[in-house]
């Protein structure tokens, strides 16, 4: 699926249909500066490179992205490609035909910072970074520079050599939160599909990856203090395009955090409440207000389920509550844990409110951050910090940019992942379907998303009053109502979740009055051209 991204968003639009071609890299999200070194000879990886961690490399994070760049090239090549400790030898490797590929971590500096350079030419590679995440944006944008076939599984070689083009690159991200999400609820995805999307949007340089875990349709983690929420509610999926329940184990969702995190991934779980809980509410119908099972939901409806904020259900809603995010945060890792509370059309006004304020109270006394859907900013006494999702459209409707500016307002900040470009569930315009003949995606969000639509947005530019600093980052949201299989999911999300990696990456394009006198390299990016309109035969080659 890389490779397809690649092909189509890059090597598609190889010299020729990017005016300035030559002087950018093929590489996305595109480095914040570049320069490339026309006319020197390129860096030619051979049987006999080797990936060199230097210096002491007390890191064991450092090891382990040696070892993750060494794995990949192994099995495109087939080359041996050793990893040691030491100094890189460009001048004997140089002797020999090829060059050794270089690791450093810089000393001091921000252990949170995922900047890093990249020097690719003739004498090896050296990508230098003050901390680990650094090299491993690093290592993806090598592979980006390394022919296609790179990503293969060693069946290909390419003709002109493994080799990349001399270029300098320092990079740095523009948001610190750039996500992708995957709706396990609807249907269910085993633990090597999500590691699978993990490696894929890892590529791209997205750094968290929002899991929404329960949902009418499912509870898919394992809460041991509620053992019915998976043993019933884990049993139960959309059955529109094929039926799949199934739910994470501890150990699952201990092996999803961990391969995340090797890729620089933080998982973000999401319990959607107070709607969006008919699983729950099915599994233990105490929690519902009139103590009848709803039964299962099998369709794609939303709106109907709630909680209940009667004062007769406060026990034991609240005791829900704090076991199951309690339980949810102890088994993970980072710092944010997501509480939904989107679409509430069941729970009146005043209700939601109270139950916004305890769920989002009782989640932040786990000592996480707090995220949830912009419909939060309906209380004004959100926990502090807490995040906003915003999922309403780039010319907002309603109360949308109200609810969402609201975060802001009670010193939060905003994710942005406006649906009608950045949910990956909108249908595309041919409105293509899956092997078994189902239409793949909704159309809600204004219709069709297209590849220029989903890349063309700017986050600052849409709720009047929120910029640069009260964003955190951008999400590429993918819902599952109509997706079943992880083949039909990366369909959906790439390649038009490259284009938010963009977004989400690259400096803020120049406002549209400033493109007419051309930037350039390697002061400032341009945005690139239109990447739909670029030829689907293409060599699959960024050299
Ligand atoms: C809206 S976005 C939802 C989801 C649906 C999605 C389908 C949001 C916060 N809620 O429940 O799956 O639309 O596109």
């Amino acid at each position: 699926v890389l490779t397809t991204v690649l092909a189509t968003l890059l090597a598609g639009c190889a010299p020729g249909d990017v005016a300035n071609a030559d002087s950018v890299p093929g590489i996305i999200p595109l480095p914040d500066s570049y320069e490339p070194h026309t006319g020197d000879e390129p860096f030619r990886l051979t049987e006999s490179t080797r990936i060199v961690v230097e210096g002491d490399a007390g890191s064991p994070a450092v090891a382990d992205v040696a070892e993750l760049l060494a794995a990949r090239l192994r099995i495109a090549t087939g080359y041996e490609i050793p990893v040691l400790q030491g100094e890189p030898e460009t001048s004997l490797r140089q002797a020999q035909g090829t060059a050794d590929i270089a690791l450093a971590l810089g000393d001091g500096g921000d252990p949170s910072s995922e900047a890093y350079a990249l020097e690719v030419g003739d004498d090896g590679v050296r990508i230098t970074a003050d901390a680990p995440a650094g090299l491993f944006w690093g290592v993806q944008s090598l592979r980006q520079l390394l022919p296609a076939e790179i990503d293969g599984a060693g069946a290909a070689q390419p003709d002109g050599g493994w080799v990349a083009p001399a270029v300098s690159i320092e990079d740095s991200p523009r948001f610190s939160y750039r996500a992708a999400s995957l709706d396990v609820a609807r249907h269910f995805f085993p633990v090597d599909d999500v590691k699978r999307y993990i490696d894929e949007i890892a590529a791209l340089k997205l750094n968290v990856l929002q899991l929404h875990l329960t949902d009418d349709q499912g509870w898919r983690i394992r809460i041991d203090s509620w053992p019915k929420l998976t043993e019933v509610g884990g049993q139960t999926s959309v059955e529109l395009n094929g039926s799949r329940p199934g739910f994470y184990t501890k150990d699952d969702y201990r092996e999803i955090v961990e391969y995340a995190a090797a890729r620089f991934v933080t998982i973000v779980p999401e319990i959607d409440l107070p709607g969006h809980t008919n699983a729950a509410l099915h599994a233990y119908p105490e929690l519902t207000c009139d103590g009848v099972d709803p039964g299962s939901y099998a369709g794609i409806d939303v709106g109907f389920s709630s909680l209940c904020a009667a004062p007769e259900r406060a026990e034991v809603t609240d005791r829900f509550l704090a076991d199951v995010l309690g339980e949810l945060a102890a088994m993970t890792p980072g710092p944010w844990i997501h509480v939904g509370g989107d679409e509430a059309h069941n729970t009146p006004k005043a209700d939601y409110v109270d139950l916004v304020n305890r769920i989002t109270s009782i989640a932040a006394a786990t000592g996480k951050t707090v995220v949830g859907w912009h419909e939060m900013g309906a209380s004004t006494s959100l926990p502090d910090g807490m995040i906003g999702g915003y999922w309403g459209f780039t010319r907002p409707e309603g109360d949308s940019a109200d609810l969402a500016k609201s975060f802001v307002d009670q010193g939060g900040k905003l994710l942005m992942m406006p649906a009608d470009v950045a949910y990956m569930d909108m249908v595309y315009p041919d409105r293509p379907q899956n092997a078994l003949g189902h239409s793949l995606g909704l159309e809600w969000a204004q219709g069709a998303t297209t590849i220029e639509e989903a890349y063309g947005w700017e986050p600052t530019a849409i709720v009047p009053g929120v910029d640069e600093d009260d964003i955190l980052g951008v999400v590429a949201a993918l819902w599952t109502e109509t997706i079943t299989s992880i083949d039909d999911a990366e369909f959906m999300v790439f390649p038009r979740a490259a284009g938010i990696a963009e977004i989400g990456w690259s400096p803020k394009p120049p406002e549209p009055d400033q493109t007419a006198v051309p930037a350039s390299p390697p002061a400032s990016r341009p945005r690139r051209a239109a990447t739909a309109t670029c030829p689907a035969t293409s060599s699959g080659s960024s050299t």
